[in-house]
């Protein structure tokens, strides 16, 4: 990630012009221990991610094994509300945990468990059409 944002920015000088601030805001860097997923000394699996005012996950992709999943959002944002709910139609089987109202500064902690590997799309549907979109994947 780092690095991607690193060549970025290399290129970017090669441009020149002006602008170009502007388009690379967006390459911020993951903050350390979101997305990792740890367990804890009950056995299940933790993992946190962030929002905030720019309508994405950070990270909007993470990776459990079956099992048991602590997931934990914070919106780190100052004035823009978020939920988290799994896309229904697409999952490998149904998760029944969501967090329906996240509001700015709040964080909230929701547990469930999987067992079918594959893909779990999940979204913000306030921000749905902005593409507040991410994926949970579970590993085989
Ligand atoms: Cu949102």
């Amino acid at each position: 990630m780092a690095l991607a944002a690193a060549l970025v920015l290399l290129t970017g000088c090669g441009g020149g012009g002006g602008g170009g601030a502007a388009e690379q805001a967006p390459e911020a860097p993951v903050p350390e221990g979101l997305g990792e997923v740890t367990v804890a000394e009950d056995g299940v699996q933790e993992v946190t991610l962030q929002t905030q005012d720019d309508y994405v996950f950070t990270p909007d992709t993470f990776t459990v094994a079956p099992g048991p999943v602590r997931l934990t959002v914070v919106n780190v944002g100052e004035d823009m509300p978020h939920n988290l709910e799994f896309t229904d139609a697409e999952l490998p089987e149904p998760i029944d945990a969501g967090i329906s109202m996240l509001a700015a500064g709040e964080e909230k902690t929701i547990e469930f468990e999987v067992s079918t590997p594959g893909d779990y799309p999940f979204a913000c549907t306030f921000h749905l059409q902005l593409g507040q979109v991410g994926t949970m994947t579970v590993s085989g």
